[in-house]
Protein backbone atom coordinates (compact mmCIF):
# COMPACT_ATOMS: atom_id res chain seq x y z
CA UNK A 1 0.00 0.00 0.00
CA UNK A 2 1.58 3.47 -0.89
CA UNK A 3 -0.10 6.98 -0.20
CA UNK A 4 0.55 10.50 -1.69
CA UNK A 5 -1.37 13.64 -0.10
CA UNK A 6 -1.28 16.91 -1.95
CA UNK A 7 -0.87 19.27 -0.50
CA UNK A 8 1.92 17.30 1.28
CA UNK A 9 1.14 16.83 5.18
CA UNK A 10 3.48 19.32 6.59
CA UNK A 11 3.89 21.63 4.24
CA UNK A 12 2.90 25.39 4.73
CA UNK A 13 -0.23 24.87 2.59
CA UNK A 14 -2.41 22.30 4.51
CA UNK A 15 -5.44 22.62 2.77
CA UNK A 16 -8.75 20.41 4.14
CA UNK A 17 -7.53 18.93 7.13
CA UNK A 18 -10.73 16.42 7.23
CA UNK A 19 -9.64 15.23 3.14
CA UNK A 20 -6.88 12.95 4.76
CA UNK A 21 -6.83 9.46 3.91
CA UNK A 22 -7.44 6.45 6.45
CA UNK A 23 -6.43 3.06 6.87
CA UNK A 24 -7.37 -0.01 9.10
CA UNK A 25 -6.95 -3.54 9.15
CA UNK A 26 -9.58 -5.60 7.69
CA UNK A 27 -10.22 -6.69 11.53
CA UNK A 28 -10.46 -3.54 13.01
CA UNK A 29 -12.65 -2.35 10.39
CA UNK A 30 -16.04 -1.14 11.60
CA UNK A 31 -19.09 1.71 11.20
CA UNK A 32 -16.66 4.66 12.35
CA UNK A 33 -14.58 4.04 9.27
CA UNK A 34 -17.66 4.26 6.66
CA UNK A 35 -19.10 7.06 8.82
CA UNK A 36 -16.17 9.27 8.11
CA UNK A 37 -16.38 8.97 4.26
CA UNK A 38 -20.83 9.76 5.19
CA UNK A 39 -19.39 13.14 7.31
CA UNK A 40 -16.59 13.98 5.08
CA UNK A 41 -13.94 13.68 7.73
CA UNK A 42 -11.76 10.83 5.73
CA UNK A 43 -11.17 11.13 2.48
CA UNK A 44 -10.59 7.53 1.19
CA UNK A 45 -10.67 4.40 3.67
CA UNK A 46 -8.37 1.64 2.80
CA UNK A 47 -9.07 -1.38 4.73
CA UNK A 48 -5.84 -4.08 4.46
CA UNK A 49 -6.61 -7.42 4.00
CA UNK A 50 -10.61 -7.45 3.80
CA UNK A 51 -9.79 -10.34 1.35
CA UNK A 52 -7.74 -13.12 2.25
CA UNK A 53 -4.48 -13.99 0.49
CA UNK A 54 -6.19 -17.93 -0.13
CA UNK A 55 -9.31 -16.69 -1.61
CA UNK A 56 -7.60 -14.30 -3.93
CA UNK A 57 -5.17 -16.86 -4.82
CA UNK A 58 -8.15 -19.24 -5.40
CA UNK A 59 -10.47 -16.66 -7.17
CA UNK A 60 -7.26 -15.66 -9.70
CA UNK A 61 -6.63 -18.91 -10.22
CA UNK A 62 -10.26 -19.59 -11.80
CA UNK A 63 -10.62 -16.11 -13.73
CA UNK A 64 -7.22 -16.73 -15.26
CA UNK A 65 -8.43 -20.38 -16.17
CA UNK A 66 -11.15 -18.55 -17.95
CA UNK A 67 -13.98 -19.29 -15.16
CA UNK A 68 -16.14 -16.15 -16.35
CA UNK A 69 -16.07 -14.93 -19.70
CA UNK A 70 -15.05 -11.00 -19.40
CA UNK A 71 -16.99 -8.11 -21.34
CA UNK A 72 -16.16 -4.79 -21.34
CA UNK A 73 -17.88 -1.73 -20.93
CA UNK A 74 -19.38 0.23 -23.98
CA UNK A 75 -16.30 1.13 -25.65
CA UNK A 76 -17.97 4.56 -27.52
CA UNK A 77 -18.63 5.48 -23.85
CA UNK A 78 -15.21 3.85 -22.12
CA UNK A 79 -11.79 4.72 -23.53
CA UNK A 80 -9.39 3.44 -22.57
CA UNK A 81 -11.58 0.31 -22.53
CA UNK A 82 -12.03 -1.83 -19.01
CA UNK A 83 -12.77 -4.78 -18.89
CA UNK A 84 -15.59 -6.30 -16.69
CA UNK A 85 -18.24 -9.49 -15.89
CA UNK A 86 -21.75 -8.14 -14.89
CA UNK A 87 -23.69 -5.64 -16.19
CA UNK A 88 -23.43 -1.87 -15.70
CA UNK A 89 -26.63 -0.12 -15.37
CA UNK A 90 -25.13 2.80 -17.60
CA UNK A 91 -24.26 -0.17 -20.42
CA UNK A 92 -28.10 -0.49 -20.54
CA UNK A 93 -29.64 2.76 -20.06
CA UNK A 94 -33.02 3.72 -21.80
CA UNK A 95 -34.28 6.77 -20.89
CA UNK A 96 -34.06 7.26 -16.61
CA UNK A 97 -33.14 3.72 -16.22
CA UNK A 98 -31.95 0.59 -17.26
CA UNK A 99 -33.27 -1.44 -20.03
CA UNK A 100 -35.07 -4.90 -20.14
CA UNK A 101 -32.54 -6.49 -21.15
CA UNK A 102 -30.47 -5.36 -18.21
CA UNK A 103 -32.63 -7.31 -15.81
CA UNK A 104 -31.94 -10.33 -17.71
CA UNK A 105 -28.31 -10.07 -17.53
CA UNK A 106 -28.39 -9.22 -13.99
CA UNK A 107 -29.98 -12.77 -12.91
CA UNK A 108 -27.74 -14.37 -15.80
CA UNK A 109 -24.26 -12.96 -13.80
CA UNK A 110 -25.33 -13.79 -10.69
CA UNK A 111 -25.79 -17.27 -11.89
CA UNK A 112 -22.99 -17.61 -13.42
CA UNK A 113 -20.97 -16.08 -11.04
CA UNK A 114 -22.36 -18.52 -8.60
CA UNK A 115 -21.59 -21.84 -10.75
CA UNK A 116 -17.94 -20.59 -11.62
CA UNK A 117 -17.00 -19.42 -8.50
CA UNK A 118 -18.95 -21.28 -5.60
CA UNK A 119 -17.44 -20.39 -2.41
CA UNK A 120 -14.60 -19.11 -3.90
CA UNK A 121 -16.51 -15.61 -4.29
CA UNK A 122 -14.54 -12.29 -3.49
CA UNK A 123 -17.88 -10.26 -3.57
CA UNK A 124 -19.47 -12.36 -0.90
CA UNK A 125 -16.57 -12.17 1.28
CA UNK A 126 -16.48 -8.13 0.51
CA UNK A 127 -20.20 -7.91 1.16
CA UNK A 128 -19.18 -10.12 4.73
CA UNK A 129 -16.78 -7.71 5.58
CA UNK A 130 -19.01 -5.20 5.21
CA UNK A 131 -21.63 -5.85 6.99
CA UNK A 132 -19.40 -6.79 9.81
CA UNK A 133 -18.11 -3.64 10.09
CA UNK A 134 -21.57 -1.62 9.63
CA UNK A 135 -23.43 -3.82 11.75
CA UNK A 136 -26.28 -4.30 9.71
CA UNK A 137 -26.65 -6.48 7.06
CA UNK A 138 -26.34 -5.00 3.18
CA UNK A 139 -28.96 -5.18 0.52
CA UNK A 140 -29.48 -4.42 -2.95
CA UNK A 141 -30.65 -1.47 -4.20
CA UNK A 142 -34.03 -1.99 -5.77
CA UNK A 143 -36.40 -0.47 -8.97
CA UNK A 144 -39.83 -2.34 -8.53
CA UNK A 145 -39.22 -4.55 -6.22
CA UNK A 146 -35.78 -6.14 -8.40
CA UNK A 147 -32.31 -5.79 -7.37
CA UNK A 148 -29.58 -4.39 -9.22
CA UNK A 149 -26.71 -6.63 -10.01
CA UNK A 150 -23.57 -5.76 -7.19
CA UNK A 151 -20.01 -7.30 -7.53
CA UNK A 152 -18.64 -6.39 -11.12
CA UNK A 153 -15.33 -7.76 -11.27
CA UNK A 154 -13.20 -5.36 -12.96
CA UNK A 155 -10.01 -5.40 -14.58
CA UNK A 156 -8.82 -1.52 -14.95
CA UNK A 157 -4.78 -1.93 -16.87
CA UNK A 158 -5.25 0.95 -19.33
CA UNK A 159 -6.14 3.43 -16.28
CA UNK A 160 -9.36 5.26 -15.91
CA UNK A 161 -9.98 9.23 -16.85
CA UNK A 162 -10.99 11.78 -14.21
CA UNK A 163 -14.80 11.07 -13.45
CA UNK A 164 -17.05 11.36 -10.93
CA UNK A 165 -20.19 8.99 -9.81
CA UNK A 166 -23.21 10.30 -8.50
CA UNK A 167 -26.47 7.93 -9.25
CA UNK A 168 -28.63 10.94 -8.44
CA UNK A 169 -27.00 13.26 -10.82
CA UNK A 170 -27.27 10.56 -13.34
CA UNK A 171 -30.53 9.22 -13.29
CA UNK A 172 -32.54 11.83 -11.16
CA UNK A 173 -34.39 10.89 -8.02
CA UNK A 174 -36.60 7.90 -8.38
CA UNK A 175 -34.40 4.95 -9.93
CA UNK A 176 -34.26 3.29 -6.06
CA UNK A 177 -37.09 1.95 -4.23
CA UNK A 178 -37.12 4.57 -1.43
CA UNK A 179 -35.74 7.31 -3.10
CA UNK A 180 -31.85 8.27 -3.74
CA UNK A 181 -28.94 7.90 -1.53
CA UNK A 182 -27.74 10.37 0.53
CA UNK A 183 -24.48 9.53 -0.04
CA UNK A 184 -22.75 7.35 -2.47
CA UNK A 185 -19.42 5.87 -2.28
CA UNK A 186 -17.31 3.38 -4.27
CA UNK A 187 -16.09 0.28 -3.09
CA UNK A 188 -13.11 -1.95 -4.85
CA UNK A 189 -11.14 -4.61 -3.21
CA UNK A 190 -7.96 -5.91 -5.47
CA UNK A 191 -7.93 -9.79 -6.50
CA UNK A 192 -4.77 -8.95 -7.96
CA UNK A 193 -3.00 -5.94 -8.82
CA UNK A 194 -0.11 -5.27 -10.93
CA UNK A 195 3.47 -3.96 -9.67
CA UNK A 196 3.74 -1.12 -11.36
CA UNK A 197 1.43 1.63 -11.83
CA UNK A 198 -2.71 1.80 -11.05
CA UNK A 199 -2.45 4.10 -8.37
CA UNK A 200 -6.23 5.58 -7.71
CA UNK A 201 -6.33 9.68 -7.38
CA UNK A 202 -9.29 11.51 -5.47
CA UNK A 203 -9.88 14.92 -5.75
CA UNK A 204 -11.32 17.18 -3.23
CA UNK A 205 -13.48 18.44 -5.71
CA UNK A 206 -17.33 17.83 -6.91
CA UNK A 207 -19.25 17.98 -9.68
CA UNK A 208 -20.25 21.72 -10.82
CA UNK A 209 -22.48 22.41 -13.66
CA UNK A 210 -19.70 24.45 -15.70
CA UNK A 211 -17.76 21.41 -15.56
CA UNK A 212 -20.10 20.39 -18.91
CA UNK A 213 -17.46 22.26 -20.99
CA UNK A 214 -14.64 19.44 -19.84
CA UNK A 215 -16.45 16.81 -20.66
CA UNK A 216 -14.61 13.94 -22.21
CA UNK A 217 -16.05 10.28 -23.26
CA UNK A 218 -17.61 9.38 -19.48
CA UNK A 219 -15.04 11.31 -17.84
CA UNK A 220 -13.34 15.27 -17.94
CA UNK A 221 -10.41 16.36 -18.93
CA UNK A 222 -7.98 16.85 -16.32
CA UNK A 223 -8.31 20.56 -16.39
CA UNK A 224 -10.85 19.98 -13.96
CA UNK A 225 -9.33 18.66 -11.38
CA UNK A 226 -6.32 21.83 -11.32
CA UNK A 227 -4.89 22.87 -8.17
CA UNK A 228 -7.59 20.85 -5.88
CA UNK A 229 -6.66 18.49 -3.42
CA UNK A 230 -5.54 15.52 -4.31
CA UNK A 231 -4.97 12.12 -2.41
CA UNK A 232 -3.13 9.22 -4.18
CA UNK A 233 -3.46 5.70 -2.79
CA UNK A 234 -1.89 2.45 -4.84
CA UNK A 235 -3.67 -0.55 -2.30
CA UNK A 236 -2.27 -4.41 -2.37
CA UNK A 237 -3.86 -7.93 -2.72
CA UNK A 238 -6.99 -8.42 -0.85
CA UNK A 239 -6.65 -4.63 0.37
CA UNK A 240 -9.99 -2.75 -0.25
CA UNK A 241 -10.50 0.81 -0.66
CA UNK A 242 -13.81 3.36 0.00
CA UNK A 243 -14.11 6.86 -1.00
CA UNK A 244 -17.25 9.01 -2.22
CA UNK A 245 -17.79 8.59 -5.43
CA UNK A 246 -18.96 12.20 -6.22
CA UNK A 247 -15.63 13.46 -5.95
CA UNK A 248 -13.84 13.32 -8.96
CA UNK A 249 -11.40 10.10 -9.27
CA UNK A 250 -8.66 8.39 -11.76
CA UNK A 251 -6.94 5.45 -11.99
CA UNK A 252 -3.58 5.52 -13.40
CA UNK A 253 -2.43 3.19 -15.92
CA UNK A 254 -0.71 -0.20 -14.40
CA UNK A 255 1.74 -3.02 -15.58
CA UNK A 256 3.15 -6.09 -15.37
CA UNK A 257 0.02 -7.88 -13.96
CA UNK A 258 -3.55 -7.90 -14.05
CA UNK A 259 -5.16 -5.21 -11.95
CA UNK A 260 -8.85 -6.93 -11.11
CA UNK A 261 -11.30 -5.79 -8.45
CA UNK A 262 -14.68 -6.30 -6.73
CA UNK A 263 -16.17 -2.77 -7.71
CA UNK A 264 -19.33 -1.69 -6.29
CA UNK A 265 -21.23 1.67 -5.09
CA UNK A 266 -22.91 1.88 -1.42
CA UNK A 267 -25.95 4.09 -0.71
CA UNK A 268 -26.73 5.45 2.46
CA UNK A 269 -30.51 6.12 2.32
CA UNK A 270 -32.53 8.43 4.00
CA UNK A 271 -34.35 6.00 6.49
CA UNK A 272 -32.27 7.07 9.84
CA UNK A 273 -33.60 8.90 12.44
CA UNK A 274 -33.51 12.95 11.89
CA UNK A 275 -31.37 14.33 15.06
CA UNK A 276 -31.48 17.58 15.76
CA UNK A 277 -29.46 20.72 17.01
CA UNK A 278 -29.00 24.49 16.85
O1 LIG B 1 -10.10 1.07 -9.62
C1 LIG B 1 -10.06 2.06 -8.92
O2 LIG B 1 -9.08 2.35 -8.24
C2 LIG B 1 -11.25 3.01 -8.87
C3 LIG B 1 -12.25 2.67 -9.90
C4 LIG B 1 -13.35 3.70 -10.06
O3 LIG B 1 -13.21 4.60 -10.85
C5 LIG B 1 -14.55 3.60 -9.26
O4 LIG B 1 -14.66 2.74 -8.38
O5 LIG B 1 -15.47 4.44 -9.50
Amino acid sequence: MRVHTNPAQGSVQVGDEFFRPRFVDADRFGRADICALLSGTAAVVGVRRLLSPLLCAEAMARLDDGALAFGSYDRRRVDPPVARFGPAINDFREGDRPGAAYWAEAGRARRVRRAALGRVDPFGAAVAGLARAWGRPLGAACNQGRPFFAGTLREINHGALVHCDDVLREYGPHLFDGGPPVAQLAFNAWISTAPEGGATRVWRRRWRPGDSDLRKGYGFDERVVAGEQCIEVTMGRGDALLFDSRNFHAVEPSAGGRRLAVAFFLGFRCESDLVMWS
